[in-house]
C-alpha cells in the first residue's frame, strides 16, 4: 500500500482533486491511500515565490513530502487573461492582495478588463502537477481550458474565478458545470489523468519502492 499526500491547503482544490482522483482509480484503489494536508496540521505554508506554475507545482511537492515523508502530488494552477498579459497567473490565488478572497480577486479582474470587447477576453486556465518523494520528481503533468472572461458572474458550483469563466463548447461558465463535466473538460482534470497515468506505471514497474 503506497501513501500519497494530496498537498494543498485550499480545501475546494483537495475535493476536486479527489473527485477526479476517484473517477480514475480504475483497480488502483488496493494500492494507493490518499491522504490530505489537513491530517498533518502544524506544518506551515512555503512561501511560493516561483515564477513559474511548474517551479511552484514542484517547490509545494518538495516541500510537503520532505515534511511528511510521504510521496506528495501538488497542484499549481491560475488563469491567465490575455488582454492582461498573462495576468493574474501565478498570483491568481491572491491577486487582489495577500489575504484576499475569491470575490476581492474577481473584482479586480473585471474592473482591469473594463472597456475590452467580449472579442479580446480571451483565457485559460492553467494546472501543473507534480509527484515527489522529497528529493525528485517522480512525474508531473498539466491541462489547460480555454475560454473567456464574462463581467457577469454566473454560476455556484466551483471556485476561484470559475463564475466569470465562461467556456463556449458548453454555452456556460465552469461554476454552471455539474462537478463531473467540469472535470472531464478542466485543466484539473487533464493533468492529474495524465498524472495517474505514470503513477500506474510508477507503481507497476517495481523501480521505485
Ligand atoms: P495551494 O497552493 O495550497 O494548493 P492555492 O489556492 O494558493 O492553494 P495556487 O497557488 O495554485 O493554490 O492558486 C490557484 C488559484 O488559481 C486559486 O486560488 C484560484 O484563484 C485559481 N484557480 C485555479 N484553479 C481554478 C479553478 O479550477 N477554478 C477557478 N479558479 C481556479
Amino acid at each position: 500500500m503506497r501513501e500519497i499526500l494530496l498537498a494543498t491547503g485550499n480545501q475546494d482544490k483537495a475535493r476536486e482533486m479527489e473527485e477526479i482522483l476517484s473517477i480514475v482509480e480504475a483497480g488502483m484503489e488496493a494500492i494507493i491511500r490518499w491522504r490530505r494536508l489537513s491530517e498533518y496540521p502544524g506544518i506551515a505554508e512555503p512561501v511560493e515565490d516561483g515564477r513559474t506554475f511548474r517551479s511552484n507545482a514542484e517547490l509545494k511537492a518538495h516541500y510537503y513530502a520532505r515534511r511528511t515523508g510521504l510521496w506528495t502530488i501538488a497542484d499549481d494552477s491560475g488563469l491567465e487573461v490575455d488582454a492582461l498579459a498573462g495576468e493574474p497567473g501565478v498570483r491568481s490565488a491572491r491577486y487582489a492582495g495577500e489575504k484576499a478572497g475569491a470575490r476581492a480577486n474577481n473584482l479586480l479582474l473585471i474592473q482591469k478588463l473594463a472597456g475590452v470587447p467580449p472579442a479580446r477576453r480571451s483565457a485559460r486556465f492553467r494546472c501543473v502537477v507534480v509527484l515527489s518523494d522529497g528529493l525528485r520528481c517522480l512525474a508531473s503533468a498539466e491541462g489547460t481550458i480555454e475560454g473567456r472572461i464574462i463581467d457577469e458572474a454566473r454560476g455556484c458550483n466551483g471556485f476561484g474565478y470559475d463564475p466569470h469563466f465562461w467556456y463556449e463548447p458548453d454555452g456556460m461558465t465552469t461554476a454552471e458545470m455539474t462537478s463531473p463535466r467540469k472535470h472531464e473538460v478542466s485543466h484539473r482534470g487533464q493533468a492529474l489523468k495524465r498524472l495517474r497515468e505514470q503513477l500506474g506505471g510508477l507503481l507497476g514497474s517495481g523501480e521505485v519502492a
